[in-house]
């Protein structure tokens, strides 16, 4: 990761090696509010989504956030309830349900069906 300040790099290091294929990341934002971009990781194989909450270029804390199951995939991060911190939009390819996390850091504050018919939550937070 480079820290840039205009066209130079103020600063660099590295955040993580991935050595398992399995891993790669699969989006970025701001899960604790302090205006910093925050990352998270998937597993493709297990379905295990980590969260690396950043300060610069090293991690302050990491923490699995959730197993995903079926054809359960984040969409994106997005505020929904205006409080500064990342939610997590979640997409059913299978059954076309929507679902939302409302995060606070790295832990799932509570969770709902955005679209899609049925209440119970399919993902293990
Ligand atoms: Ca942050
Ligand atoms: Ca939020």
């Amino acid at each position: 990761m480079y820290l840039m300040d205009g066209g130079s790099i103020s600063s660099h290091g590295q955040v993580y090696k991935i050595t398992n294929s399995s891993w790669s990341i699969d989006n970025y934002g701001d899960f604790n509010g302090d205006g910093k971009d925050d990352l998270l990781f998937q597993n493709a194989s297990s379905g295990i989504g980590t969260g690396y909450i950043m300060n610069g270029v090293s991690p302050s804390s990491t923490g699995k956030i959730y197993t995903a199951s079926g054809a359960w995939s984040v969409l994106d991060l997005l505020d929904f309830n205006g409080d500064g911190k990342s939610d997590i939009l979640w997409t059913n390819t299978g059954t076309n349900k929507t679902m939302d996390y409302i995060m606070n850091a790295l832990s799932v504050s509570s969770f709902g069906t955005i679209f899609g018919a049925g209440t119970k939550a399919p993902i293990n937070p």
